[in-house]
Formats: structure tokens, C-alpha cells, sequence
């Protein structure tokens, strides 16, 4: 009798198979026992996987795990301070204020004909021509956190920055407008996110909101975004402690958030936050220091949802 362990080995993509089989909900339901994650059993399968492939076909390197991956492995999220010069900052920001609301660059989420949030990413714009600064924005001391999170290296796959204006609330009750519901990322678990504010942020700029994995995973049982995520709903019953990063413009902090529960915060009247971020997923070899020239890898429409294909993307 072959044990379980023997079946896989010999054809691994067994497992992928029953994953894709089951039912979303069962998905969840084994994500949640095996993992330990409040994701699909699939999504953390195929995202252990992925950076397992990493690790394999790349040398692990001897990066230390610093307290900041430390912590962003047990809790999901990590926050790193302002490790930007201002130059660096404000030469994004002045471009991005420039163009922002160009139709050609833009697009906009909002609820009953009414724009409340206005963005770009890296499939419609060109980064190292727009936006050169950016490359600064991936420091070698964030890429050593991130080593030490994957235990292997990182790159770049997509680049967005957005403007969050002011939603009334009567809005942010009947609809969610721009991912200010809690929710977990639908993303394979190997994606992680770099979140860098281009303004000062404090409570009232509408703050990046998230709970701890633990927390999530226990919130998350039996919960559906749009009856539990509403804000004042589930999460602010139910979680130790909500998170909500602050700080100048410049401040940066990394999330996983496909494993923590997490949403916008809304502005308070009259007030918008806007944000540049980089979402990373693991990597088999270093990234190059001009890896904002290659434009093809860092302009995917966004992290896989599915499991098999991330696999066989990158
Ligand atoms: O805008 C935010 O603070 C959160 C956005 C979000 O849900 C995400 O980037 O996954
Ligand atoms: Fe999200």
C-alpha cells in the first residue's frame, strides 16, 4: 500500500487536481485546517510551491531574518519606518499629481456614478519612463526582509499607485466602493505587498487597515465580504487588535494580504490619501539593478487566483 505521502510524490499534480475540484467553500475550509490560513487550500498549495521552486533552483543565501521579516511572517504584516530619501518621494508624487485623472492613464472605482478613487498601474504606463524614482522605491534592505521572508529571492510583478478620496457613509454601506470591505486577497499566498504613502497619512486620510494572520484566520470562519466586511462589522467585534498604518509621506510598511484580513480605510471629508504600491512574489534568482527596464515583468494584470496557472507563469 502506497502511503499518502507516496501517492503525491509520484504524481503531485494530484493534489492540484483535487484542489481545483472541490468547492470554493471546501477550498477555504482545507486552506484554513492545513494551513492555517485564511485562504483556499489551493491558493496556499500553489504559493508554498512557488517558493519552494524558488528556493530550489536558486542558492537560499545567507540573508539573517531581521525582526522586521520576523514579524512579518508571525503576524502578516510589517511595518519599515521611512526608509526613503524625500527626493525620492516627492519625484514620484509630483508626477503622479501631474497625471493623474488623465483619462489614457486612469482608471476609477466608485458606486452610483461617482468617482472616489482615481489610479494607475504598471500594464498601462511605462514605469521607467513615467515614474524613474520607483526603482529607489525597492531598496536593498527591503529585498533583504523579503529574503528573509521567502527564504529566497523577490522580484517585482506589478506597480500601482491610486488616490482614495472621501466616500459618504451611506455609500460605504450599500456598496463597497475601492477594497474598503475587510477581505483576504483572492492571490496565490506568495504575494506580498509593499505599501508606500505618497502623503502624509494619519486616521483621518483614510489609513491602510489589517489584523494579524492569527486573527484572520479565526474571523474569517464562516465569513462573507460583503455581509461581514463592512467596516464596524465583524472584524471591529471580533479582532485582538486592528491595525492601522500611519505616518508621513514616505512611510512604508509590507503585508501579505492573502493570508490577513485587511481593507481602505476611508478619508474623512474633504481629505485623500494617495499610495504607491509594489506587489512582490518569490523569485530564483537576484533582481537586477535595472529591473524597472524590463517592463514585461513587473506588468502583470495582477497576482494569479489560480493556482495552477501562478505556478506556471512566473
Ligand atoms: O487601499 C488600501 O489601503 C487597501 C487596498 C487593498 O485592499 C489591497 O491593496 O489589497
Ligand atoms: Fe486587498
Amino acid at each position: 500500500m502506497l502511503s499518502t505521502a507516496q501517492k503525491v510524490v509520484n504524481d503531485p499534480m494530484s493534489v492540484v487536481r483535487f484542489a481545483r475540484t472541490m468547492t470554493k467553500r471546501a477550498d477555504y475550509r482545507l486552506g484554513r485546517d492545513v494551513f492555517g490560513h485564511s485562504n483556499k487550500l489551493s491558493s496556499s498549495l500553489a504559493g508554498n510551491l512557488a517558493i519552494k521552486r524558488a528556493q530550489l533552483s536558486g542558492s537560499n543565501g545567507q540573508s539573517s531574518i531581521q525582526s522586521e521579516a520576523r514579524r512579518l511572517r508571525e503576524a502578516g504584516i510589517a511595518e519599515l519606518g521611512q526608509p526613503y530619501d524625500q527626493s525620492t518621494i516627492s519625484e514620484i508624487k509630483s508626477r503622479f499629481d501631474e497625471i493623474i485623472g488623465e483619462k489614457s492613464y486612469t482608471y476609477t472605482r466608485g458606486a452610483n456614478g461617482t468617482d472616489y478613487s482615481f489610479g494607475i498601474d504598471s500594464t498601462t504606463f511605462d514605469l521607467a519612463e513615467e515614474f524613474p524614482a520607483v526603482a529607489n522605491v525597492v531598496t536593498s534592505d527591503i529585498l533583504e526582509v523579503l529574503h528573509g521572508y521567502y527564504g529566497t529571492w523577490t522580484k517585482p510583478i506589478r506597480v500601482n499607485m491610486w488616490r482614495n478620496h472621501h466616500v459618504p457613509p451611506e455609500v460605504v454601506e450599500s456598496s463597497e466602493v475601492f477594497s474598503n470591505y475587510w477581505h483576504t486577497d483572492p492571490h496565490t499566498t506568495d504575494h506580498v505587498k509593499l505599501f508606500v504613502y505618497l502623503t502624509d497619512v494619519d486616521e483621518n486620510n483614510g489609513p491602510f487597515h489589517a489584523v494579524s494572520t492569527a486573527d484572520s484566520l479565526s474571523i474569517t470562519n464562516d465569513y462573507k465580504r460583503s455581509r461581514d466586511g463592512v467596516p464596524n462589522g465583524r472584524v471591529r467585534a471580533e479582532a485582538r487588535e486592528i491595525h492601522k498604518f500611519t505616518g508621513p509621506a514616505g512611510s512604508a510598511a509590507l503585508c501579505n494580504t492573502n493570508t490577513n484580513l485587511h481593507r481602505a480605510g476611508i478619508p474623512a471629508e474633504g481629505n485623500h490619501r494617495d499610495l504607491l504600491q509594489v506587489v512582490f512574489a518569490p523569485s530564483s534568482e537576484p533582481l537586477g539593478d535595472d529591473w524597472i527596464e524590463d517592463r514585461e515583468s513587473y506588468a502583470f494584470e495582477g497576482s494569479d487566483h489560480d493556482g495552477l496557472r501562478r505556478l506556471f507563469r512566473y
